[in-house]
């Protein structure tokens, strides 16, 4: 799997060479390539961004540099192009697996207002939201996007820490885990955790997903 991700702040994507996808990218078990928008503008002082046609607060990236640096990474349309927007199909796990099928993968993150229509027109294959809030870049959205579809790429995680396992993978949310000591400020950890009874506490739980699912996100139980 092969991660374009086009930014005018790409310092923003240090983060990269952290913790669990830090190490596979430094194992290659996928690329991330970094593309710094400013280097496509023809623009005197490098320029990316206008006023808004018809007014209004604030400022729009310019078609041109975005397009070139789209067209330049990505030539023969190899990749899935998608664009980070709050007007994009909302991410979950269904959408992360669909997209961990894809070989390339070309995130585009636009500032300030947003960027010139015609380049979503022009070059993008989807736009994807991560939720409901206005955040003042792309650039965390395609974090995200990167982190959750990492996850699912051969050898990025240990045996032990799965997809297939954890909340939403089985459509609910996770029972509590605990770790030792087996009492820690007078709280107890669950007494069948402790008798070494694998079906007792397979049953257990499930109910205990089951419960905090119905508690917290009952939406979620809709296709029982
Ligand atoms: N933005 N999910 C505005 C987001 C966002 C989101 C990215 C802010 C695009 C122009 N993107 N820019 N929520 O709030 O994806």
């Amino acid at each position: 799997m092969n991660f374009s991700i086009l930014t005018i702040f790409p310092e923003y994507f240090d983060v990269l060479k952290s913790g669990l996808i830090g190490k596979a990218i430094e194992s290659h078990k996928f690329t991330v390539d970094i593309v710094n928008i400013r280097d496509f503008s023809q623009d005197k002082h490098l320029k990316t961004d206008d006023y808004p046609y018809g007014g209004g607060a604030g400022m729009v990236m310019t078609p041109d540099p975005l397009v070139r640096a789209i067209e330049g990474t990505d030539p023969e349309h190899k990749a899935k192009r998608i664009y980070l927007s709050p007007k994009g199909k909302t991410l979950n796990q269904n959408v992360v697996e669909s997209l961990a099928k894809e070989n390339n993968l070309l995130l585009v993150c636009g500032s300030y207002e947003g960027i010139d229509e015609r380049v979503i027109e022009l070059c993008i294959d989807e736009e994807i939201s991560i939720g409901d809030y206005v955040l003042t870049g792309g650039e965390l959205p395609a974090l995200v996007l990167l982190n959750t579809v990492a996850r699912y790429v051969d050898g990025v995680l240990g045996s032990s820490e799965s997809t297939s396992e954890e909340s939403f993978s089985n459509n609910l949310l996770e029972y509590p885990q605990y770790t030792r000591p087996a009492e820690y400020r007078g709280l107890k950890v669950p007494d069948v955790l402790l008798n070494g009874n694998h079906a007792e506490i397979n049953k257990w739980r499930q109910e205990q997903s089951l419960k905090i699912t119905k508690e917290r996100r009952p939406d979620l139980l809709k296709w029982i």
